[in-house]
């Protein structure tokens, strides 16, 4: 019998992927399920953010006595309560905790996988109603089973990462996610409150008309970063118009759009961080693992982000992610050296 709606749950469209690898054991989809249903509780609360002089400024009392909580600590607890009830997650690693959490009951420590996560990136735009979002990655554990999770277990580069992706907090809330397989797009939709398959497949076009930078720190790049911005501001494109700049300041917000209209963005070096701003393993890596299942590139400049060795949860790197074309076009200009070599 034909089905008489044509929407896909985030659950069932998991759950029909798992069908396809007999031996897999819908860890992953529950894992997925878990993050989703986080994410939706975090929703919930940023889509009041806009009346906090109303309801009660974080850090105030509100008006049952009981203190507000920033939004950023809000969607951490809540990542951390719901993974943690979880029977799929043997720990967790945050860019909030100064280490990572190993969950020491049974059924957590005889669990496949830890996640990674960004609880709420880009939280400077709360105030300006911008969007923000929670960026996640999952890998299979190192270490052996039925004991706590280690430090190897959050160490591993993302070309080992399981699936990455994140919750855009926008004009709709969506989840896109990868797997090894594909990326997809999922849309919330608030009346059954269920994420819905909206953007199947998803591609990174090839080419790409934005660039997206925090250009007034340009006086502090190298010349080859310099160079690269010129070439952006002159006529390079195809139809003779420069590239378009566009940058939101939120690291999810500008890849959305960097991973649907094609483009690049970038967060790289400068005279005073050397590595630059961004953190490899909470947000470098799930998003050039979801770029690169969508067709697109993501580098730090001297090789793939994806095959960077981590050494600490907290590292930084600079990243050049985006349209294929673009970003080599980039390389170009900012690792000439390596691109000889
Ligand atoms: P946060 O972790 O404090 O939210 O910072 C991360 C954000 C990214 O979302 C964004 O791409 C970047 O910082 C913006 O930095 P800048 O203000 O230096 O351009």
């Amino acid at each position: 019998m034909n089905s008489p709606r044509k929407l896909i749950t985030l659950d069932e469209f998991t759950i029909q992927e798992t069908r396809q690898f007999p031996q897999a054991t819908g860890e992953l989809s529950s894992l997925l399920r878990d993050i989703g249903l986080a994410c939706k509780i975090i929703n919930k609360q940023v889509l009041k953010a806009g009346l906090v002089d109303i309801l009660g400024k974080h850090g105030a009392t509100n008006i049952q006595g009981e203190e507000q909580m920033k939004l950023d600590i809000y969607a951490n607890d809540m990542l951390i309560s719901v993974l943690n009830n979880s029977a799929d997650c043997a720990g967790i690693a945050s860019e909030e905790n100064d280490d990572f959490v190993p969950f020491t009951d049974e059924f957590s420590m005889n669990s496949k996988y830890v996640v990674l996560f960004d609880p709420l990136d880009g939280s400077s735009n709360i105030d300006v109603n911008a969007p923000i979002g929670t960026i996640f990655s999952i890998y299979k554990r190192i270490s052996p089973l039925g004991m706590p999770c280690t430090a190897e277990d959050f160490l591993q580069p993302g070309n080992k990462l399981m699936a990455a992706g994140y919750v855009i907090y926008g004009s709709s809330t969506m989840m896109v996610y990868a797997t090894k397989v594909s990326a997809n797009g999922f849309t919330l939709e608030p009346s059954i409150g269920e994420f819905c398959l909206s953007h199947p497949n998803i591609k990174c076009p090839e080419k790409g008309k934005i660039y997206s930078i925090n250009q007034g720190n340009s006086c502090k790049y190298d010349d080859g970063m310099k160079a690269f911005l010129n070439y952006c501001m002159e006529n390079n494109k195809e139809d003779g118009r420069p590239y378009s700049l566009r940058y939101i300041g939120s690291m999810v917000a500008d890849l959305h759009r960097t991973l649907i209209k094609g483009g690049i963005f970038m967060y790289p070096a400068d005279r005073s961080n050397a590595k630059g701003k961004l953190r490899l393993q909470y947000e470098c890596n799930p998003m050039s693992f979801l770029i690169e299942a969508a067709g697109g590139l993501g580098s730090f400049g001297e090789g793939r982000i994806l095959d960077i060795e981590p050494t600490e949860l907290h590292q930084r790197t600079p990243i050049y992610i985006g349209s294929k074309n673009l970003v080599n076009k980039a390389l170009e200009f900012v690792s000439p050296k390596v691109l000889a070599n």
